[in-house]
């Protein structure tokens, strides 16, 4: 992210979203230019284990920002993982 907002009032944000395949969000997280320091990379997780009874549907991962304006507030996406931790049927 970068970002030339000095003020601390959020004025920019970014979201990730999980959502189903009708467009409902499950799972979401936000950022906004009070909460990072600007010019660097920042690291994100969702955790969609309790999402388990979704399994074998469509899910979607959204990346959605806004700004508004004035002072430009730049989100990047970079390196998206799917980390999946299985374990056998008991
Ligand atoms: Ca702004």
């Amino acid at each position: 992210m970068y970002t030339s907002e000095s003020a601390s009032y959020p004025y920019d944000y970014f979201y990730v979203h999980i959502k189903d395949s009708d467009g409902n969000t499950l799972a979401s997280v936000s950022e906004d230019n009070t909460t990072l320091d600007g010019d660097r990379w920042y690291v994100y997780s969702i955790d969609i284990t309790n999402l388990i009874s979704f399994g074998g549907q469509t899910m979607r991962v959204c990346f959605h920002a806004t700004t508004d304006f004035s002072y430009l507030t730049s989100f990047y996406v970079d390196e998206v993982a799917f980390i999946m931790h299985c374990s056998p049927y008991p």
